[in-house]
């Protein structure tokens, strides 16, 4: 039986205050729509059906080199983590997956497997972590400092692709059927490591790993240009992830976050040649103004989310085999973390409806006359449509609230967790 962590009545209450103003809305939208040759409903469903997995690390405040805030109400652990999930979830009914975080997330499979099972959630993607050291875990000794699957030390590298295989086989009793691997390893001087072999131990430690999933598992590199490592970083960008993933196989594919890129890269590009090559595993969603800063998805440059998901759009129906992953990748330094993830699952699903009303005829067309001002109007035509009604009737059709950040507030959630979870020191959490 669920045990949802918000009493329905609190969120009926707060739809029947806004649920005149939405069939108002939805129908206005539907008329427009429908003028375009466009169904609202089919575009209603499309979206009620996209989810993304929520980062059990970012329902924790994260921080900055410099120092981390905590805020009241700080889950201690995976289960106060995935109480705060299922709040994002009822609420906005777009997030039933969690992407745990290992060792940080460490606990009984089987008990994370019924508190999530009792919140109505699913584990997604599973994240290694051999990017800090982890003195506490028997298993894994040695210091990372220097690095990891790429380690000069053969040791280091043993034990790095041994935390990998553990996270496998937790994700594998917990349901999960991807590992997304992530590594700081990387260096600060010129000369200090050899860019060559640094690679090459990367790729015989990653074949290490995929040599040893579960056939129905995939596995997904993660690039990030710089940082920790500020000269080289050994997997810094989509070709060398292409790279990789060529090399490792079918069961390799390639994962952007779209913060680790250089300012200005054009992602929505990256994430087009991706499709072309077979290799788009899947996206960790967040926004930047400068390097890996871990803003709310959609907070900066919505237009640039929008942009790579016409290229999803685009290719939906045209390439059977796209199945990329979902999920949200943040650090919250200044709000509450629950309200951020809310609002980002809530702007990914915008990019997505946006997405699903451009007249892709059109702009074919457009692009093959060459009519560079009428291609570009008819993404903004696309980009500029409020779709907020078509986001808040799936929430509610789906059992959530219209207007989700007004219900978590009327709930009083963040009250009532803030008494029962004292501060403690050092929760886990961190910048991915
Ligand atoms: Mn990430």
């Amino acid at each position: 039986m669920l045990e949802l962590p918000i009493d329905p009545e609190i969120i009926d209450d707060d739809n029947a205050r806004h649920d005149a103003a939405l069939t108002a809305d939805y129908a206005a939208l539907g008329h427009q729509l429908a003028r375009r040759g466009l169904s609202i409903d089919a575009v209603t469903a499309k979206v009620a059906s996209f989810h993304v997995a929520l980062p059990s690390w970012g329902v924790g405040t994260g921080g900055t080199r410099f120092a981390r805030f905590p805020g009241p109400g700080e889950p201690r652990g995976i289960f106060e983590k995935l109480d705060d999930c299922a709040v994002i979830q009822q609420l906005g009914r777009a997030t039933p997956g969690v992407s745990l975080h290992f060792p940080w997330d460490k606990a009984d499979p089987a008990e994370l497997k019924a508190k999530a099972q009792g919140l109505g959630l699913v584990f997604d993607a599973v994240n290694s972590n051999t990017f800090q050291d982890h003195p506490h875990d028997p298993k894994q000794p040695l210091s990372y400092k220097f690095g990891s699957l790429s380690h000069a030390d053969a040791a280091v590298r043993a034990q790095a692709v041994d935390h990998n295989l553990e996270t496998v086989e937790i994700g594998t009793a917990l349901g999960s059927t991807a590992l997304t691997v992530w590594i700081a390893d990387g260096s600060n001087f010129a000369g200090q490591s050899d860019l060559g072999r640094a690679f090459d131990r990367y790729l015989q430690s990653m074949k290490a790993i995929t040599a040893r999933l579960p056939a129905d598992w995939r596995i997904f590199a993660e690039h990030k240009m710089y940082e920790p490592a500020f000269y080289s970083t050994v997997v810094q960008d989509w070709g060398t992830s292409y790279l990789a993933a060529t090399e490792l196989g079918p069961k390799a594919f390639c994962l952007v976050d779209l913060g680790h890129h250089a300012p200005n890269v054009n992602i929505e590009q990256i994430v087009s040649r991706l499709i072309k090559a077979g290799k788009l595993g899947g996206f960790h969603f967040n926004d930047s103004r400068y390097g890996d800063d871990d803003l709310d998805a959609g907070s900066i440059d919505p237009f640039r989310l929008f942009l790579v998901f016409n290229e999803l759009v685009e290719a939906e129906d045209r390439v059977a085999a796209l199945r990329p992953a979902h999920m949200l990748d943040q650090s919250h330094n200044v709000t509450d973390p629950i309200e951020s993830l809310i609002r980002s699952a809530g702007e990914v699903r915008r990019a997505y409806a946006q997405a699903l009303l451009v007249d892709r005829a059109a702009l074919h067309g457009y692009q093959d006359d060459n009519d560079a001002l009428m291609a570009s109007e008819t993404l903004k035509q696309a980009f500029r449509t409020d779709v907020e009604p078509i986001l808040a009737l799936a929430r509610l059709k789906a059992g959530g609230a219209i207007d989700p950040i007004g219900a978590y507030r009327a709930s009083g959630y963040r009250a009532k967790v803030a008494a029962e979870r004292p501060a403690v020191r050092g929760t886990g959490g961190g910048i991915v």
